[in-house]
């Protein structure tokens, strides 16, 4: 039967917040002459809030703007944010974690179907993945853009299976935090978690395992391969 792996991107497949989607932000504050920068601490807490557009407005709400206002203003640099963003991942600024290519080969190599579903744009999703894999790596790559709701809503997770025509019993899901993981076990998926240094203590209950790295979870993706294949 055929079986499918399914990766979320930031944070997982690429260590992009720190130094890129953060940076980025920051830029797009600049040229809109705002005052205020993201410090590495403060962005590990907006992480909470996924989507930059749902960030940003949170954060200006935090400031004491009215709700209504928040979002305008949130629209117009997240379109700029995407655009700097778009531009790191074109000059290769955006590294994909140790161990995804290795993993990604080993899983394609014995026929596993890969997928993406993430909550980032699809403007600089397509790129970043293009840039890092061959064409025709993932199957389907279902992004922010193309859903409703973000993580933790498991929307995106559903749009995924939808589209690979499997039930959540013939797929895992990989993330790297708690909303990930709430988004694939709300969708029917066992979820693998691999942490960083932004999601490390986050409460992971129900995830089928939790690791810090990639060669922490090679075992358990070489088990399920070969146990699906049978
Ligand atoms: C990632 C996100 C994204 C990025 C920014 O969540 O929340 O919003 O931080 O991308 P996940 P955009 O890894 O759970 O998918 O600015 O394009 O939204
Ligand atoms: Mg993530």
């Amino acid at each position: 039967p055929r079986r499918a792996v399914i990766f979320d991107v930031d944070g997982t497949l690429v260590d992009s917040e720190r130094h890129g989607h953060r940076v980025a932000f920051n830029a797009a504050f600049a040229a809109a002459g705002l005052p205020h920068r993201w410090g590495a601490e403060e962005y590990g807490r907006l992480l909470r809030i996924t989507g930059g557009r749902r960030r940003i407005a949170a954060w200006l709400e935090e400031t004491g703007l009215g709700a209504e206002e928040a979002a305008v203003l949130a629209a117009g640099l997240h379109k700029d944010k995407t655009e700097r963003f778009r531009v790191l991942v074109e000059q290769g600024r955006i590294p994909a974690r140790p161990g995804v290519h290795d993993l990604i080969d080993r899983l394609a190599g014995v026929g596993v179907t890969l997928a993406v579903a993430t909550t980032g744009s699809r403007e600089w999703v397509e790129p970043l993945l293009d840039g890092l894999f061959e064409p025709g790596t993932f199957e389907t790559v279902v992004t922010g853009t193309d859903v409703p709701l973000l993580k933790p809503d498991p929307a995106v997770y559903h749009d995924v299976l939808a589209r690979l025509g499997l039930g959540p019993e013939a797929a895992l899901a990989v993330e790297d935090s708690e909303n990930g993981l709430r988004a694939a076990l709300g969708a029917g998926l066992r979820c693998v978690v691999v942490t960083n240094d932004y999601t490390r203590g986050q409460d992971f209950t129900g995830a089928l395992a939790v690791a810090q790295d990639f060669a922490g979870v090679g075992a358990l993706f070489d088990a399920w391969s070969s146990v699906s294949r049978a």
